[in-house]
């Protein structure tokens, strides 16, 4: 049949900011300084979705500006009437919902069902959750006081969720924010903005600079801001570290992941290849945590494999409104050159092939599901993040060899054991080096549990009581009694 289309209400958004977006800064969308704008593209079509502005220095400051000026009040406003906010922003998301999710599948390319069913409602989530900290604040955190105006810049694989996990406990804990979305993906947080300002938060409390890598950079080095929250790439959060040393700044880093997903012989085998389903076809595998190492044992390797083929055979690859679909588009031209050049050079390095023979669409950015069986340890497809839908697959034979493996890797973000002996698996979480290790299960999220990662998968944590500290700085009080005048 036809390819779907956005429905009215998505086409008249787009049609109303068609003359191209500002910033919002300042509770107003603003035009950018310099007058430069970029085109936001669908990766399913290729085609323009609209022009976005490109912020410089001089737009970066007038948000921090903005944002300072809220912060002091914001800060003041007691925690119960922040929590109403943050649940004016719960039911405001909840209320748009097919809107935010029709945007989000055209911005980014993946499937609506996803962005209806999983973003979404995980986004409306955490502002509910968040705003319980607000409330408690004075009592939970009765030595802390707010960390300040917060820079966040986050990435375009969960575009709106990622704005709920920096923005909700920022905002929760008297802090005020310039967050910068990434350049393939910034329509759902001015969306967001727009939707925001509507539902009553105060001008300046959040305020949205589009723009790319330079926008970011601006914000990083800007003297006005007091904490980075970054989630991106290994190599820029490496860069905002050295950037941001001795600066004052305090940061948070959530970044790359080669995450092991690990399939014991007594595993049940029908939930394990769902599990591997969801652990990287999942967003086309553009998942921080994503289970793109398949560790399998040996004596179940084979059948394991050619049960996972069969599945893969039935995966099917289409345009991100079709709900009918498992996978949409990789997210921007780029990133399709990255991994098909990842891919060859996993084949030139020994690893075998496999994809299956179904339909991709033509005209966006399109990949098939794909496997790479038999990887080398020391091959580039073994070591490097892939971020698309590219599994690996090992073999080891005991559960010893299974974690040296597993643990055979700069990164640290999460791991996903799978066996039907609970005494193994409790043996083996533990020595898996990772934020969250996932037992016969995989990608479950929750706002109440910190999420983050070990060695090069950065650090700090996003949700729950330990991500709630990270926008907020101990304050020791100490005296003597006060004269009292007489
Ligand atoms: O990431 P970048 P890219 C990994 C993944 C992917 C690779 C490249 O492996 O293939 O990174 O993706 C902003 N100062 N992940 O190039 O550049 C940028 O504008 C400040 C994993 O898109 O790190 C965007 O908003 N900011 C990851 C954000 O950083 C800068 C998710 C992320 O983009 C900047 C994304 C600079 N110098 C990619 N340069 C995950 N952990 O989930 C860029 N940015």
């Amino acid at each position: 049949g036809p390819a779907p289309e956005a429905d009215g209400e998505a086409r008249a958004w787009l049609k109303r900011h068609e003359s191209g977006f500002g910033h919002f800064i300042g509770g107003k969308f603003v035009q950018p300084a310099a007058g430069v704008h970029f085109d936001a593209m669908d990766p399913a079509t290729g085609k323009k979705l609209g022009r976005v502005a490109q912020g410089d220095a001089a737009d970066v400051d007038a948000a921090v500006v903005a944002a300072r000026k809220a912060q002091g009040s914001w800060a003041k406003l007691p925690g119960h009437a922040r929590a109403r906010h943050l649940y004016a922003l719960a039911r405001a998301v909840q209320r748009h919902a097919r809107l935010f999710a029709v945007i989000e599948a055209l911005d980014n390319g993946k499937p609506v069902r996803e962005t209806r069913d999983i973003d979404v409602p995980l986004v409306a989530r955490h502002f509910y959750y968040h705003a319980g900290w607000a409330q408690l604040q004075a009592t939970e955190f009765a030595d802390q006081v707010p960390v300040g105006v917060v820079g966040q810049i986050i990435p375009w694989n969960f575009p709106l969720l990622m704005l709920a996990w920096k923005v909700a406990p920022a905002l929760a804990l008297g802090n005020t924010v310039v967050l910068k979305p990434a350049e393939f993906t910034p329509l759902t947080a001015l969306l967001f903005a727009e939707i925001a300002a509507a539902a009553g938060l105060p001008a300046g409390v959040l305020n949205v600079v589009t723009g790319d890598g330079r926008t970011g950079a601006a914000i990083v080095g800007h003297a006005g801001v007091d904490k980075i929250a970054f989630t991106g790439s290994s190599e820029v959060g490496k860069l905002i570290r050295a950037e941001t040393a001795g600066s004052g700044k305090s940061l948070t880093l959530e970044l790359g992941g080669k995450s092991p997903f690990i399939v014991f012989d007594d595993a049940d085998i029908d939930g394990a290849i769902e599990g591997v389903v969801d652990a990287i076809w999942f967003n086309q595998g553009q998942v921080c945590c994503a289970g793109s190492r398949l560790l399998v044992q040996e004596g179940i390797a084979d059948k394991f494999h050619a049960r996972l083929k069969r599945r893969m055979q039935n995966l099917r690859v289409g345009n991100p409104l079709d709900k009918a679909i498992d996978m949409g588009a990789i997210v921007a031209p780029v990133q399709l050159e990255r991994i098909k050049a990842l891919v060859a050079t996993g084949v030139a390095e020994g690893a075998e092939l496999f994809q299956p023979e179904i339909d991709l669409p033509t005209g966006g950015n399109f990949y098939p599901p794909t496997l790479l069986a038999h990887v080398q340890t020391a091959a580039t497809v073994a070591r490097e993040e892939i971020f698309g839908p590219v599994l690996v697959s090992m073999t080891f034979r005991t559960p010893d060899e299974a974690v040296m493996l597993a643990n055979n890797t700069r990164y640290g973000l999460a791991a996903s054991i799978w066996s039907e002996t609970i005494g193994l698996a409790l043996d083996i979480a533990p020595k898996l080096q990772a934020g969250v290790v996932w037992i016969n299960a995989t990608n479950l999220f929750d706002a109440a549990v910190g999420f983050g990662g070990y060695r090069e998968s950065g650090y700090g944590r996003e949700g729950g009581k330990e991500g709630a500290y990270e926008y907020l700085k101990p304050k020791a009080w100490a005296g003597r009694k006060a004269r009292v005048a007489a």
